[in-house]
């Protein structure tokens, strides 16, 4: 697949296309691969292989997440982690995590294919679940990774009522994935930007300087079915009214606050969902983010007690479930350093920015030094079709973690 095409940049551009189709999305007419799916494992397989075409061993964590493994002089050193998810948002773009996979593939294949070695070996790690678009929790294998997963967050059943002890991963085992600390030296993440900030001030890339800290909630609004046609207006508990006034609530209290707050509400189901029946239960996610985690928790704390009011208003039953709570992680200073560095030698000007979008390298920051590189994308648009990313941009951004992955050694080698 994806074969005779040059290594470099262009050619990650090109894999993630094709990874952008059946049988690695598991709906028709667009990318949703969800963790441990079909066309999750198909796509693995593929990256696998692409993995050991660049002198990798490849192997799969106790968590499911693939990687590869490029040896360095020594083989004791700590090892350069390089990594994004493989997984996507439902009817997502193609290069929201398999591009920074893509990229640390094609930086030890140059490596490989001109015969060098890094003091360090170099592992390419693609993480299984970072969308939380299957189970309800995000960063899941991620966090397995760091350390930092509880075995009771892993008490989870999708969507069609699998749960995830039944979906491919040993349940007794999985936290084994966690790496001791110490055996990873850094995490470097490369990812599209998912903003329009490098489009606007016309820049291919950037070192991004920490990332936001996020809330994930699943509300529960409880009122009575009924027959919508022999049920008064005055004798309602209908559900979805109310649900619809606290959706704006959301909205009215993230924008009425004069910072970088932002609430989503993402996902909305009203239930039996009959067209002649009155909502006796609706269910939605809000999602809160800000870069200063006081920040969110106030605004997190605000919209709680809203819809907490307007459930009481309506005499409607409420049940608020927080299901995600990610600290904000700033990247390691030394690294953005040699970052910038990477940017200025690739021919860039260096520009720093942080990330609204969550990554898995929040997680890692736990066990390690974290970098980020963003990458421009097409309008700032992702988690939609239309993302797009430029090739010239990728083989730009290959250069910089080329140039990232040489500066690193070089510190190696003067001890
Ligand atoms: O939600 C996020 O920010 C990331 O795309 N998972
Ligand atoms: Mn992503
Ligand atoms: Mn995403």
């Amino acid at each position: 697949m994806v074969s005779g095409l040059a290594p470099g940049g262009a050619r990650a551009v090109a894999r993630c296309d094709a990874l952008g189709v059946a049988p690695f999305s598991d709906m028709a007419g667009g990318l949703y691969r969800g963790y441990l799916t079909p066309a999750y494992a198909a796509a693995q397989q593929a990256v696998a292989d692409w993995m050991a075409e660049a002198g990798m061993t490849v192997h799969r964590d106790a968590a499911a997440n693939l990687i590869g493994r490029y040896e360095g002089v020594d083989p004791a050193a700590p090892a350069l982690m390089i990594g994004s998810h493989l997984d996507s948002v439902r009817d997502g773009g193609r290069y929201d995590g398999p591009l920074g996979i893509l990229l640390g593939v094609e930086a030890v294949a140059a490596l490989h294919d001109s015969g060098r070695r890094q003091p360090f070996a170099i592992e390419v790690i693609a993480f299984g679940d970072e969308e939380g678009s299957r189970f309800p929790a995000a960063m899941l294998s991620s966090r397995a990774v760091a350390g930092t997963l509880k075995a009771e967050a892993l008490d989870l059943v999708d969507g069609q009522g699998v749960a995830l002890a039944d979906a491919g991963v040993d349940i007794a085992t999985y936290l084994s994935a966690a790496r001791p600390p110490g055996t990873v030296r850094a995490y470097l993440e490369a990812h599209i930007e998912q903003g329009p900030l490098l489009e606007a001030e016309g820049l291919a890339v950037g070192t991004v300087t920490g990332i936001a800290a996020q809330l994930r909630y699943q509300v529960r609004v409880m009122g009575t079915a009924g027959h919508a046609g022999t049920t008064s207006m005055a004798l309602r508990r209908d559900a979805l009214p109310g649900a619809a006034e606290m959706v704006l609530a959301v909205e009215r209290i993230a924008r009425a606050d004069a910072s970088d707050l932002v609430a989503t509400v993402g996902r909305i189901e009203a239930l039996p969902g009959a067209v002649n029946v009155i909502p006796g239960e609706v269910c939605f996610t809000i999602d809160v983010r800000s870069g200063d985690a006081a920040r969110r928790d106030r605004g997190a704390a605000v919209i709680v007690d809203a819809i907490a009011a307007i459930a009481a208003a309506r005499q409607l039953g409420i049940t608020t479930q927080l299901v995600h709570d990610l600290p904000a992680s700033p990247c390691d200073p030394a690294l953005m350093d040699l970052m910038d560095a990477a940017i200025t030698g690739a021919g860039q000007p260096p520009r720093r920015l942080v990330s609204g979008a969550g990554h898995d390298a929040m997680v890692m920051a736990a066990l390690c030094p974290t970098a980020m590189l963003f990458i421009r994308c097409r309008d700032g648009i992702s988690h939609n079709p239309a993302e797009h990313v430029d090739p010239d941009d990728a083989e730009i951004a290959l250069a910089v973690m080329s140039g990232f992955i040489e500066r690193l050694g070089a510190q190696s080698d003067h001890g």
